[in-house]
């Protein structure tokens, strides 16, 4: 348990575990879905670690009510999980029809969540954009289009979803939307990097098409300006009635110095800027950050006057996803990370934390201290910790028993649950929300099913769910310092 003394959770604040759709629910061509862009991509040979696809993933549109069981069973207050615009607006476009199957399903996971008193906390776009809009008129990459059809898409949902949660109790107030998660992923790793959906990169061994100088940086203002559409339409004509919460979630983690040379302390202000500025800056502040249009020029899109009208002030809320810290070091030639060099090797050669089974993640909890207060000071806004979590090395191998023990991922969250409390008790920091990142092992895009970030172990043949003992910490954590366990 938290070294921490005991001090209650602020009356509001709410924990539960988050999920993406593409990620848990498999049934790809079932009841009228639409193909999504991972549905292909995924099936490409050379895309997934493993070659698998997300065909089944941990079967959740068949298997939900178990997955609402579960939670149930973990005592979570919410319940972070995203829609398939595929399955609601199967060709996703403006003028497109919409599904029933689609809404229903929803529907009925939301009523089944607020039956067991979980407050649903929808994300409308986690990465699976219609392939038909893709194919169309090139997806993200069009500005014309996708604001449109994205804003009709939110607003079905909006009408679908947003009322009949309305009228549930006393939850009324505290539903909370998230536009889209993540835009950084979306833009590099999509359109830059090339290994996410649509797979775009200049880099021809792995694409054939793309512009990796030009794209991303389109595609990142096309989804601000996406997400600022919908969260305008949100607060004229639906936010009256349903008094809702609506924001985005950036990933971003925490960019320390490497040494005190002033040339790295500046360099993790530059790795700052790409991976959070970039959107949070805009869309806080209303403009991009200075060393984003000093290291892109004119190849970063400029916004209209309107359109920085629509997009300042466009979030409730900081929705903040985050998972390790980079030692920062001036130089290299990746625009991606500002023209900065990443390492977890401290000067004395020591390692930052532990290593997780991704290369890109070490346990490191002060840096999610750090980053949380800089984030507070910088955009003055209550904070969601919309994800945050751990996947231990060589999971995937390990016999069951052993991977159901999991310290490592354990001795993560002891570290990050005692700083949340730190920041909230001792640095005063508005923190309402704590998603730990998965309820389920599940598909992990490019790693495929090699990777486990989950709570509860998933055995991939019998789609059997069994609780690790990490979901149990958490359970008991959250109950020790909730004062609001009551409250319902
Ligand atoms: C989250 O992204 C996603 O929202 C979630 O769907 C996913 O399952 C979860 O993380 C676990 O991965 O070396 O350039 O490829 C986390 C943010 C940002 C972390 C990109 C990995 C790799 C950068 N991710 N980062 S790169």
């Amino acid at each position: 348990m938290s070294s921490t003394p005991y001090k209650a959770l602020p009356k509001d604040f709410i924990w539960g575990f988050a999920t993406a759709s593409f990620q848990i629910e498999g049934s790809t061509d079932v009841d009228g879905r639409g193909k999504s862009f991972w549905d292909d991509f995924s099936r490409t040979p050379g895309k997934t670690l493993d070659g698998r696809n997300g065909d089944v993933a941990t079967d959740s549109y068949r298997l939900w009510k178990e997955d609402v069981e579960l939670l149930a069973q973990y005592g979570v207050k919410t319940y972070r999980f995203s829609l398939a615009w595929s399955r609601i607006i199967p060709l996703g476009g403006r003028n497109d029809p919409v599904n029933p199957k689609g809404i229903e399903f929803y529907s009925n996971l939301i009523d089944a969540l607020l039956e067991k008193n979980i407050i649903p906390f929808i994300t409308l776009y986690h990465w699976d954009l219609p392939q038909s809009l893709h194919d169309r008129y090139g997806g993200w990459l069009n500005k014309e289009e996708i604001v449109k059809d994205y804003t009709r898409y939110a607003q079905v949902c909006f009408e679908a979803f947003g009322d009949r949660v309305k009228h549930w109790r006393r939850l009324t107030c505290i539903i909370f939307r998230l536009t889209m998660n993540e835009p950084w992923c979306i833009s590099i790793l999509g359109y830059g990097r090339g290994v996410f959906a649509p797979g775009r990169s200049s880099d021809r061994a792995r694409s054939s098409e793309g512009n990796s100088s030009t794209e991303p940086w389109i595609v990142g203002q096309n989804v601000i300006l996406s997400h600022a559409s919908a969260v305008k339409v949100y607060r004229e004509v639906f936010k009256p009635v349903q008094k809702g919460q609506i924001g985005i979630t950036l990933n971003g983690d925490w960019q320390m110095p490497y040494d005190d040379n002033p040339e790295n302390v500046a360099a993790a202000q530059h790795a700052l800027d790409v991976a959070i500025g970039w959107f949070a800056d805009p869309i806080y502040l209303g403009h991009y950050p200075p060393y984003m249009r000093e290291m892109l020029g004119s190849r970063l899109p400029e916004f209209s006057e309107e359109e920085i009208q629509l997009v300042k002030g466009s979030s409730d809320f900081y929705g903040m996803n985050t998972y390790t810290t980079n030692l920062c070091r001036a130089g290299g030639d990746d625009e991606f990370q500002g023209l900065v060099d990443y390492t977890f090797t401290r000067p004395d050669g020591t390692q930052l934390g532990k290593q997780a089974h991704c290369a890109w993640l070490q346990d490191y909890p002060e840096g999610f201290r750090s980053l949380l207060n800089y984030l507070w000071n910088r955009y003055h806004l209550p904070i969601y910790v919309t994800e945050n979590g751990f996947a231990v090395k060589d999971e995937g191998t390990m016999p069951l028993e052993q991977a159901l023990n999991d310290t490592d991922r354990i001795h993560y969250f002891e570290g990050t649950t005692s700083v949340l409390l730190q920041a909230i008790h001792e640095d005063g920091i508005d923190i309402r929300a704590y998603f730990p990142w998965s309820l389920l092992d599940n598909f992990e895009w490019a790693d495929g099913y090699v990777t486990r970030f989950g709570l509860t172990y998933v055995d991939y043949n019998t789609q059997k769910r069994y609780p690790k003992q990490s979901a149990h910490f958490l359970t008991k954590v959250f109950y020790f310092h909730s004062n609001s366990f009551t409250q319902y």
